[in-house]
């Protein structure tokens, strides 16, 4: 259920209205007619947006057009503040608003402390990530956060400080400028589901000031979160169980989410909204590119629901849209909604999150892996890969999170497989303990009461190459370097940017250390949260080593993907050519990408693949190692054990 686009004229009159009263308050908080003239002409394309959504949230409250006017005042301060480098941004994006789905696109991911100490330790990796042809770094949670205990930054006690362990915001500012000059893009974490226990707000309403303990949902007693609780998902049932919190210092329970330390905002008071939306044009002043919107599903509740994908979190994301779009319009938003397929697709619009991450790209790849299979990712891939324009995927393999098997149980009945059994299947298998298994992964959060449960790991460990070196196995390794290969080859042609996490790129191991460290023993996915892994740096041109051949292969794909425009945008059509083991797709009609996900040669007609061209015989070339294939008709196409082929006719 999203907002409906189609706005009543009812509502288009009541807008004009209302800005016809609250623009003569705004303008003149601006210096020069330039400015207000470039203000004025955004307000008003963008007020009926902005305007419905508060009528949609905020219409029963007693003094709406107060908080719609001082809503519009901030934003003017913001725009009036907005440096003049990220202003020639804004013009610059203007210029070129589909800039993100462009070829040479390639995203990475990583924690500033882990991959490089500091910000300026992260200014001094510029050339390594330039060796890897980076253009858009995400930057994992760098603010002032509560000491040991924060979730992995995800626990934010400012929006507007960087952890002193790591800087200062003027050297994120300095750092953000000089990628930017470099062609990199900046990608901050929103993280706006909810503040740390040690932000002010929350201080402040622990003091017992009402206005703050109002930014937050608050109770005096039990009876309102055991209302709640029996239709709210547990996130955290091992080192946080439940949804609410007490805290004993104002008698009163606390809507938490994800830790007790993490307080969940609320975004019925529109002080919440106005305050976070100021917390966000600020990053965007600073230098972000993209803000990733943490845990969007969360942020708005009802009781008698999961409080999850409700309608309300679409009008906050719209009305954010909005209201950026007047002062920041470069900024764009990356939805974080690891959910159902259909509800993560909910948040992908221009107005609303225009990049989202790919949660069911990455679930199925594993699953592939796993069964050699290819029949429910083609299958879940032609019902929901397609995006609408001006909007497009990250995709990716690994992230900082631990693996859910985010898969639609009705993609998988549709080719006959149970959903339930196949996910105890996965996890087991990635947990090592399906016999044959290649994978060296260990469980997250399992949940005994409903039997859940998701996988840490890296990349590399996940994908054989841990275990293969434990046994000296050198097939093995060579087998895991190639899944690992042929994963990212999927995600770097299927359109949408790729997202490499970082540590990836040098095939880096599980990082079991992490049990020995009492703040982070209880949370699994610090196994896959390495730090940067030095030696294995200084072998990554050493093709005889793993770490070398990951890193040369990736940096090859990297490069090949650069020079094919027909890997731009995200219209893939997904084809079945008579083998189970062959994930096929074709972009642009001009490139055909084929991958074997068995670790056997594998055979399919070539009537099938001249079906797909519609050609009586072609020949191809693929783009990645420059072979010919000459392709007639009645006879068989051969693929090597794990093999991607990008072929053009
Ligand atoms: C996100 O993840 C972050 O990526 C996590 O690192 C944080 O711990 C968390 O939010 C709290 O800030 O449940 O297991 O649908 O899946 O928001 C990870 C979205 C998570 C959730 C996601 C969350």
């Amino acid at each position: 259920m999203n907002p409906n686009p189609a706005r009543s004229n009812a509502v288009r009159e009541e807008s004009m209205v209302a800005l016809s009263r609250i623009l003569p308050r705004v303008l003149p908080t601006l210096a020069s007619d330039a400015d207000r003239a470039v203000f004025r002409e955004r307000v008003e394309t963008h007020f009926a947006d902005a305007f419905e959504m508060f009528l949609h949230l905020y219409g029963d409250h007693y003094d709406c057009h107060y908080h719609l006017e001082q809503t519009l005042l901030l934003v003017a301060e913001y725009f009036a503040t907005r440096p003049a480098t990220m202003r020639a941004r804004d013009t610059e994006r203007a210029g070129d608003p589909l800039w993100f789905t462009s070829h040479e696109m390639m995203g990475a991911v990583g924690y500033v402390d882990l991959f490089a100490g500091t910000l300026h330790g992260l200014h001094d990796r510029l050339p390594y990530l330039q060796e890897l042809g980076i253009t858009y770094l995400h930057l994992m949670p760098l603010f002032v956060a509560p000491q040991p205990h924060n979730d992995g930054g995800y626990a934010v006690s400012s929006f507007r400080e960087v952890d002193p362990d790591l800087g200062t915001m003027a050297e994120f500012e300095t750092v953000a400028t000089a990628f930017r000059a470099h062609g990199i893009a900046l990608v901050l974490d929103f993280v706006f589901n909810h503040t740390s226990d040690e932000h002010e707000w929350a201080r402040r309403a622990l003091a017992g000031d009402r206005h703050y303990q109002a930014y937050y949902h608050m109770f005096d007693d039990r009876t309102k979160p055991d209302e709640y609780e029996p239709f709210l998902r547990e996130i955290f049932p091992d080192q946080a169980p439940g949804s609410f919190t007490y805290r004993p210092e104002i008698d009163k329970w606390i809507w938490t989410t994800f830790n007790h330390f993490q307080w969940d905002l609320n975004y019925a008071n529109p002080d919440v909204f106005r305050a976070m939306l100021g917390e966000m044009l600020f990053l965007a002043n600073r230098g972000a590119d993209v803000l990733r919107l943490d845990a969007v599903p969360f942020v708005w509740k009802q009781l008698g629901t999961p409080s999850e994908n409700l309608p309300g979190v679409h009008w906050i994301i719209r009305g954010f849209n909005a209201f950026v779009r007047m002062a920041a319009p470069a900024l764009l938003f990356k939805s974080e909604a690891i959910v159902h397929p259909r509800d993560v697709k909910s948040y992908i619009a221009p107005g609303e999150c225009q990049l989202s991450y790919n949660p069911i790209l990455m679930s199925h790849l594993w699953d592939a892996l796993a069964t050699r299979e290819t029949f429910l990712m083609r299958h879940a891939m032609q019902q929901r890969f397609a995006l609408d324009p001006g909007t497009t995927w990250l995709n990716y393999v690994r992230s900082h999170d631990d693996i859910g098997w985010g898969f639609a149980d009705e993609d998988a009945a549709a080719v006959g497989i149970d959903g339930g059994a196949h996910r105890t299947f996965l996890n087991n298998f990635y947990t090592g303990q399906f016999p044959g298994s290649f994978a060296a992964g260990v469980p997250f959060n399992y949940n005994p009461r409903t039997g859940d449960m998701r996988v840490s790991g890296t990349t590399a460990a996940l994908a054989g190459l841990e275990r293969a070196l434990a046994d000296g196995d050198v097939d093995a390794q060579q087998q895991a370097v190639q899944r690992i290969l042929l994963i990212y080859g999927i995600v770097l042609s299927i359109g949408g940017i790729p997202l490499l996490y970082l540590g990836d790129e040098l095939a880096a191991l599980n990082a079991v250390a992490y049990r020995d460290d009492p703040t982070k023993a209880d949370d699994s996915r610090w196994i896959h949260r390495p730090a940067f892994p030095d030696g294995r740096a200084a072998r990554r041109h050493h093709v005889d080593t793993p770490e070398g051949a990951v890193f040369t292969g990736l940096q090859s794909l990297i490069q090949r993907r650069k020079m094919l425009p027909a890997l731009a945008g995200n219209d893939a059509r997904f084809h079945d050519l008579q083998n189970k083991h062959i994930f096929a797709f074709s972009r642009a009609r001009e490139l055909l990408v084929l991958g074997n996900f068995s670790e056997f040669r594998q055979t399919f007609p070539t009537n099938t693949l001249l079906a797909v061209l519609k050609a009586d015989d072609v020949r191809l070339t693929d783009q990645l190692s420059g072979r010919l294939y000459a392709v007639g008709a009645d006879s068989a196409f051969t693929m090597e054990p794990y093999e991607l082929l990008w072929l053009k006719s």
